[in-house]
């Protein structure tokens, strides 16, 4: 989609460094890490934000979370664990409307 920084990212148009990719979903280090590591794995597919799945393109989140143990795994936290975050909307503190989720872990993390 024009205009969205994501899709730039997916489409190589702004450089990011991606730790992961196949044909449906992409992972990239956030630029402003709040732990040790800090990925966020987005789908190809435009998604605003969680309140824009449906049935047709749920399958992607369920393949997102199905991968994360993957990207865990190669960003060596599988056994010391991690947070999945997805933040929607503006009381979430949504900034990029590109649906995303934070894959965060490498020092034990505070809730909430
Ligand atoms: P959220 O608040 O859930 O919408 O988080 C958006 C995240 O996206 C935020 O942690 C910073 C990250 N981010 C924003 N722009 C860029 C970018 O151009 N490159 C990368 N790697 N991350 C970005």
């Amino acid at each position: 989609m024009d205009n969205c920084i994501f899709c730039k990212i997916i489409n190589r148009e702004i450089p990011s460094d991606i730790v992961y990719e196949d044909d449906k979903i992409i992972a990239f280090k956030d630029v402003n890490p709040v732990a040790p590591v800090h990925v966020l794995i987005i789908p190809k597919e435009h998604i605003a934000s969680a309140m824009d799945i449906t049935e047709e393109n749920a399958p992607v989140v369920a393949h997102i979370f199905n991968t994360a143990k993957k990207i865990a795994e190669i960003m060596g936290i599988e056994k010391s664990g991690f947070r999945i975050v997805n933040n929607c909307g503006e009381n979430a503190g949504q900034t990029v409307f590109h649906m995303h989720f934070h894959l965060i872990g490498g020092k034990t993390l505070l809730w909430p």
